[in-house]
């Protein structure tokens, strides 16, 4: 067996491991975010459950820090409350990014953990199977119940030789989405093999399964060896490690080999992050702003790497220069080892260990700016400036540019590497964890104004439906197109009615109201619709304003099983020439559809008296929940 079907087959609760199948893995580790965590919370509230059933659950404030009104700070101490109500433990704001902190102090080699993010992911650096999901996903994993994905297919990825200096972990990922694309992970596990391995820290594993969310794979995964060991050792929890590693003769579906010998610093160009073009066929572009952070980049040995290269320079003077360490263990161990200093000297502007820019929450660049980002996401508007031109890079290339003020190759520029020499043991502090108490009962929840209970929704699907076509849309629809994130519109998380309101606000600023009119809307989508985040509210918005199915070529995981916990009904075109058929506006009927779909019996949709064969692929489960109306309405009507 390989490393990922080992701990699927640990973990298999339902259904068997052959491709295309549904599967209920057991989830030992739950983690949330603010922004997708306060959904989750009151999605488990309102299950009832009196405490969490998972052998570990975490809430991490890092993405809404910005408090410019009461609203984040309200989210923030509904979180802290809920949390020791229901035997969570509760990360503060400032501790730093779920993703980081998470491999830095809670995950386990062999576990599985779900996340309500999608980078979630990035757990495989240290041998976790990790997912991101839906916040109701999540709350499910936390009240016990098993999480579903389709068995996906197991790629593995021979990493043959060793990175060349000034070439890093970030290429690497980078290399596999200029070679897979955007759409080309679905429905697939990366597990990575090969002598390269051998040659990759765990955080350089972790941006690399980190980013796997960009080629919309289920996840992405490393054996745990002796490096993960000597990883835990020094955050002085060795007693986590268990070695996982593929057997001699595991057998794979596909298979992909990076060279790393020859690999040369990429960047990953605007909008997307499969655009991805050699720095060298880049050089000389002017550079307005640079960034070293997110949970791609921001370990301790990213920004010990910043300090060396800064040392004793001065950052262009035409380019804003920004870091945000990813969690306050790395923060601390820049202060006290003075590698700060180098980085503050050097002109850098040193920012709160969080999500921030990566997320639009401040820095966002000027207009038609050029800003290089050592992120993941290049998605047009994300900075928080519309017509800024993103591009995604390594530390590396980032640094080379901050001193040109141009793209610069970094093997072009520098000499030798420094190197980077991680200290034996890391500083531990985890008083900066809440921990529940014993007598959690008592704790009483605060939900401040900013915190809106949760609509009950009815069943969308009549048995003849009349749907009106409210947009019209192409491919690769991201969620940040769906619904926007920004310092604007993040703090409206908790409050449904109010986030309804940019839905789709940057494609087509009527819809909100066009779609509220129409009430019973259906959209018309292109491949891969939904890709990106795992914000819930990309479903539940829609949901509010009355969308009742999607019709797309196809959808992202994530989102496709967002849709289905909120009811909206995932239809795809059986033959992709019909997409162009339909306008917006149009009238489409689709006769007898919950009988239909009950008996399995195909569906066509009527549209000007033409009909057009649409797909479902939904198992029982999925039906029975769509049925009811979303799956907080099945839980409920199933546990009476
Ligand atoms: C993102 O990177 O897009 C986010 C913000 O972390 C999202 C979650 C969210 O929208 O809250 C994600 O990746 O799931
Ligand atoms: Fe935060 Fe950005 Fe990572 Fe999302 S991708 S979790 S916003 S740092």
């Amino acid at each position: 067996m390989n490393v990922a079907k080992k701990i699927i087959s640990q973990h298999l609760v339902n259904g068997k491991m052959e491709i295309g199948y549904e599967i209920g893995l057991k989830i030992d580790q739950t983690l949330t975010q603010d922004a997708t965590g306060t959904m989750a919370y009151l999605q488990f509230e309102a299950m009832g459950v009196p405490k969490v059933k998972t052998k570990l659950s975490i809430s991490y404030i890092d993405h809404n820090t910005l408090q410019s009104s009461f609203e984040n700070a309200d989210d923030h101490k509904f979180l802290q409350t809920i949390a020791a109500k229901y035997g969570i433990i509760f990360s503060s704001a400032g501790n730093g990014i779920c993703h980081q902190i998470h491999l830095e102090r809670f995950g386990v080699p062999g576990m599985t953990l779900i996340g309500s993010d999608s980078h979630t992911p990035t757990g495989g650096g240290i041998g976790m199977l990790a997912f991101g999901a839906g916040g109701l996903d999540v709350a499910c994993a936390m009240a016990g119940q098993p999480f579903y994905i389709t068995m996906p297919k197991i790629v593995k990825v021979n990493l043959k030789g060793r990175l060349r200096d000034w070439v890093s972990a970030k290429d690497i990922i980078l290399e596999l989405l200029r070679l897979q694309g955007v759409k080309g992970g679905r429905g697939k596990i990366y597990e990575f093999s090969g002598e390269g391995v051998k040659t990759l820290s765990v955080p350089e594993r972790a941006t690399i399964t980190n980013m796997g969310a960009e080629l919309g794979a289920t996840t992405s995964i490393f054996p745990s060896d002796d490096i993960t060991k000597d990883f835990l050792e020094k955050q002085g929890r060795e007693a986590s490690w268990i070695r996982i590693e593929s057997e001699e003769n595991a057998t794979y579906d596909e298979k992909i080999e990076i060279n790393l010998n020859t690999l040369d610093p990429l960047i990953a160009a605007p909008h997307m992050p499969d655009n991805v073009k050699k720095v060298k066929d880049l050089e000389g572009i002017k550079v307005d702003q640079v960034g070293i952070g997110s949970c791609t980049n921001s370990s301790l040995a990213d920004m010990i790497l910043t300090s060396e290269v800064l040392k004793g320079k001065k950052i262009n003077k035409d380019v804003s220069f920004f870091i945000s360490p990813g969690s306050r263990q790395v923060l601390t161990m820049l202060s006290y080892s003075n590698a700060l200093f180098n980085i503050i000297e050097s002109g850098a502007r040193i920012l709160e260990s969080a999500c921030g820019p990566c997320i639009g929450m401040g820095q966002a660049p000027r207009s038609n700016a050029v800003s290089l980002r050592t992120f993941n996401r290049n998605f047009e508007g994300r900075s928080g400036t519309r017509d800024a031109q993103v591009y995604l890079c390594s530390p590396e290339v980032a640094l080379a540019t901050a001193l040109t003020g141009k793209i610069t190759d970094p093997m072009n520029y520098f000499n030798i590497k420094p190197l980077i020499k991680l200290p034996e043991k890391f500083f531990v502090d985890d008083a900066h964890f809440q921990l529940p108490p014993i007598d959690n009962l008592q704790v009483k929840v605060i939900k401040g104004p900013n915190i809106k209970s949760l609509e009950e929704f009815t069943p969308l699907v009549d048995n003849n439906l009349y749907a009106k076509v409210v947009l019209k849309v192409g491919d690769n629809i991201s969620t940040d197109h769906i619904l926007p994130a920004g310092a604007k519109i993040l703090p409206l998380r908790s409050n449904l009615p109010a986030i309804s309101e940019y839905t789709f606000a940057a494609v087509d600023k009527n819809f909100a109201t066009r779609a509220k009119l129409t009430s019973n809307g259906v959209i018309i989508a292109g491949e891969n619709y939904g890709q990106g985040s795992s914000r819930e509210h990309a479903a539940l918005a829609p949901r509010y304003l009355g969308i009742k199915i999607i019709l797309a070529k196809s959808f992202a995981r994530i989102h496709l099983a967002n849709l289905i916990n909120f009811g909206i009904l995932p239809l795809t075109f059986d033959n992709f020439l019909d997409y162009t058929k339909i306008k917006l506006d149009n009238g489409i009927n689709f006769d007898n559809i919950r009988n239909i779909i009950k008996e399995d019996k195909p569906i066509y949709a009527n549209i000007n008296n033409t009909k057009i064969k649409v797909n479902y692929n939904l198992t029982q489960r999925q039906k029975d929940i769509i049925f009811a109306g979303g799956l907080l309405n099945w839980i409920k009507k199933t546990n009476n």
